[in-house]
């Protein structure tokens, strides 16, 4: 498998000499600069890779080329930034980059409540609170009907919850559930957010899989051309908040994605993390029934809690069997031949040591990123010695 890791660009205070020194052999990076739906230009695209090449990194992947919500929502410009689409597509490949990542989450990227969650050792990391989000939902988006999607206890408790939050706490839940999180393009008001939910709400899933069969319909005949694989990544988290349609959460959601449109540049970007904060998903299962599908990984635990909520974990202390998952994609890297290395990343990290001493990323810090690294490198490197 092939160590890879995650840097937002020139601004991102983890640097690519500090990335060098972390033994990694790739580099997944985005033009988080560009607007959203503009097209990646090749010179902008040069600019990146000669950064890169300055410590000997290839850009390996694409994390992420955003959809823009016109695609998802099927908006009547949609065929302008399906255009712009493609043809950053096609000046990627003219610069040899052939790996890109996207999602086709509704309106928000990842969501969390808390992004300063703290272990009992210390180490600090991100949290999705169930109360939270339905406390959010109900008293303060004030959606109509929202109680109806939480069990009478979660409403209660969120009852509570709201009438404890101050001012300062009620304007940092928001904050950190409309904020655009690494990766993310879009950062919402309130206000906004109210209308763009009621398109999705009409939309509904099936909806959304239209105007994605679409998008897969304009986009896989040029990717199969260009030699690029298009890594769909999962819903974050993989079920409905705020009544939202999901359409990569589960799967069956992938077995459509994978049934539907059969095609080599059609693959999955498996989190780990992401489909594990579902109780309903076993992802053990899931990734030996699509592992041929694989193309990307990210690695990462979560600890799930009985209300829904979940926090990401220490990489061997969640809930997911972090030695079967790691075990499976080695099988499955011996499979294709080591000539073939799968890319996977550690995923979020968190933030231990000197990190505190850094603004990093939420869930992007140099040395708990690079700890769950080197767990991960002894222990793929010791399945591949011995299975
Ligand atoms: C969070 C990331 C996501 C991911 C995009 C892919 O850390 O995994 O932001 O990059 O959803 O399009």
């Amino acid at each position: 498998m092939k160590q890879t890791w995650r840097w937002f660009g020139p601004g991102d205070p983890v640097t690519l000499k500090d990335i060098r020194q972390a033994g990694v052999e790739g580099i997944v990076t985005s033009l988080h600069h560009v607007p959203n739906g503009n097209v990646w230009t090749r010179s902008e695209i040069r600019k990146r890779i000669e950064l890169l090449s300055k410590y000997d990194y290839d850009w390996d992947v694409v994390e992420s080329l955003p959809v823009h919500k016109s695609i998802k929502t099927g908006n009547s410009d949609r065929d302008m930034y399906i255009r712009n689409y493609i043809r950053s597509l096609e000046n990627l490949s003219d610069e040899g980059v052939n790996h890109v990542v996207y999602n086709f989450m509704a309106l928000t990227d990842w969501t969390r409540t808390d992004l300063d969650f703290y272990e009992p050792d210390g180490a600090k990391t991100i949290r999705y609170d169930a109360v939270d989000i339905a406390c959010f939902d109900i008293f303060i988006l004030k959606r109509k009907d929202a109680e109806k999607d939480y069990d009478p206890d979660t409403v209660k408790e969120a009852e509570k919850r709201n009438a404890e939050l101050d001012r300062i706490s009620r304007k940092r839940l928001i904050k950190i559930i409309l904020m655009g999180l690494p990766g993310t393009v879009d950062d919402i008001p309130l206000e906004e957010f109210r209308k763009k939910l009621e398109i999705y709400h009409r939309l509904g899933k099936e909806g959304l899989r239209r105007n994605f069969s679409w998008f897969m319909e304009k986009v896989l005949p040029v990717a199969k051309k260009l030699n690029i694989i298009l890594s769909i990544h999962a819903d974050d988290p993989p079920f409905s908040i705020f009544g939202l349609p999901r359409i990569v959460s589960t799967r069956e959601d992938l077995e459509y994605i994978t049934g539907a449109f059969n095609s080599d540049s059609n693959a999955l970007c498996f989190c780990t993390g992401t489909f594990g904060a579902n109780k309903s998903n076993n992802v053990l299962k899931m990734l030996e029934n699509f592992s041929g599908r694989i193309s990307f990984v990210h690695l990462r635990n979560v600890k799930k809690e009985p209300d829904g909520s979940f926090y990401e974990s220490k990489i061997f202390e969640g809930s997911l069997d972090m030695t079967a998952i790691v075990k499976l994609l080695v099988i499955e890297q011996k499979n294709r031949g080591f000539d073939c290395p799968i890319p996977f990343r550690p995923d979020h990290g968190q933030s231990v040591m000197k990190d505190f001493e850094q603004q990093t990323y939420p869930g992007y810090p140099a040395i708990g990123r690079l700890k769950a690294l080197a767990e991960l490198r002894g222990l793929i490197k010791a399945f591949e010695h011995t299975l």
